[in-house]
């Protein structure tokens, strides 16, 4: 079993490159399995690697670093269970120190051939090596470069919402700032470089940058604190046709109240029951309405997971303020499960093998 880790900031990219890797390996008769993992319980991710059929365990409540034994278990698990020839794992997009703390005790430990990506948003990463603002604090930046300098293979991409100067320059710098390591600039929405991305996947090739980069583990921690969470279930029922603009307003209002709090979204997801994924990261994608369908039933149920600079509070008050808004429109009524809104907690490794 090969087995690639799959990490990189929050909205970068992850999960698009993993679900179509999947699906080209599986039609040419591979068994593929994903094991996904967050902070939080009720995660977007599974289900929408499950509703496209993908069997997919979880690890949850914190990272795979502080909970490498869980990972064990789930790889076990899916081994047992579905004898797959490939394994992506696609670790929680908050999480760094990943070579010393998951990789290399996966070598060492499990004797799993592994490799490691590391995804940036190609828009992100270029503002941020010509050092220009990001929408974060320095703590959570912190997170962002410390994923990018343990790479020994960085995918720079969402290549396609560069245009060609500035891949070129995003590229350049790239290969000036980390010499060391293997490029490649990639959209993950295209098959074909997808697959490209699978095929330059050795195991136990690109497996890191050597050695592992010091971390201070205070400003990793903060970085951490700085960003709420946010998981919940929300229910609409509406007026036949009425779906569609009920999710719009919906997703439109949390953006507002987001925006009226000055937090900044790393990524706000969605996943409806059909299996449809909607996604707002840091790049501030105005295309999310694309991605809402046409619902004609009556009753529309969505796993919201947000991950913003914020009070896990004030997120919590985004989302339930959105729903009355919502509910304020004739014929439409919603239901809110309990929210689970939280930071994440203090990182504290099971392993850590320099
Ligand atoms: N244009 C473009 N969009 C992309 C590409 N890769 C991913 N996206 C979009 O970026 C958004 C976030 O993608 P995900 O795959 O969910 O990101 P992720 O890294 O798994 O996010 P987390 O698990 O929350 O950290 C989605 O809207 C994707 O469709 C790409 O190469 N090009
Ligand atoms: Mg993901």
């Amino acid at each position: 079993m090969q087995l690639h880790l799959v990490s990189g900031f929050l909205g970068s990219g992850k999960t698009t490159a993993i679900a179509a890797a999947a699906r080209w390996l599986m039609q040419r008769g591979k068994r593929v399995g994903v094991v996904t993992n967050d902070q939080g319980r009720y995660l977007v991710d599974t289900a929408f690697f499950r509703l496209g059929d993908l069997p997919a365990v979880e690890v949850t409540g914190g990272c795979f670093c502080c909970n490498y034994d869980d990972l064990d278990a789930r790889l076990t698990q899916l081994v047992e269970s579905y004898a797959p020839d490939v394994v992506f794992a696609e670790s929680v997009g908050s999480c760094a120190d990943l070579v010393a703390t998951v990789l290399k005790p996966l070598l060492e430990l499990r004797h799993a051939p592994a490799s490691l990506s590391v995804f940036a948003d190609a828009r992100l990463l270029r503002f941020r090596l010509l050092g220009y603002a990001l929408p974060f604090s320095d703590d959570i930046l912190y997170i962002f470069d410390k994923q990018i300098e343990e790479a020994g293979l960085l995918v720079i991409n969402k290549a396609d919402l560069l245009n060609s100067d500035e891949r070129r320059e995003v590229e350049a710098l790239a290969r000036e700032v980390y010499p060391q390591k293997n490029v490649r600039l990639q959209n993950s929405l295209d098959e074909s470089q997808v697959a490209a991305w699978v095929g330059s996947l050795r195991a136990n090739g690109f497996a890191a940058a050597a050695p592992s980069p010091a971390i201070d583990y205070q400003r990793y921690g903060q970085g951490e604190a700085e960003l709420a969470w946010l998981d919940q279930r929300i229910t609409l029922e509406v007026k036949p046709g009425q779906g569609q603009a009920a999710v719009v307003r919906l997703i439109e209002t949390i953006l507002e109240r987001l925006a009226a709090q000055d937090a900044s979204v790393a990524h706000l997801k969605f996943v409806l029951d059909d299996g449809a994924k909607i996604s707002i990261t840091a790049g501030g994608e105005t295309g999310w309405r694309a991605a809402v369908p046409d619902l004609p039933g009556q009753q529309i149920a969505l796993l919201v997971n947000a991950r913003v600079q914020t009070g896990a509070d004030l997120l919590r008050a985004a989302v339930a303020e959105a729903a009355q808004r919502v509910a304020g429109m004739p014929g439409v009524s919603v239901v809110l499960s309990p929210a689970d809104a939280f930071h994440p907690g203090f990182p504290n490794p099971t392993y850590r093998m320099d």
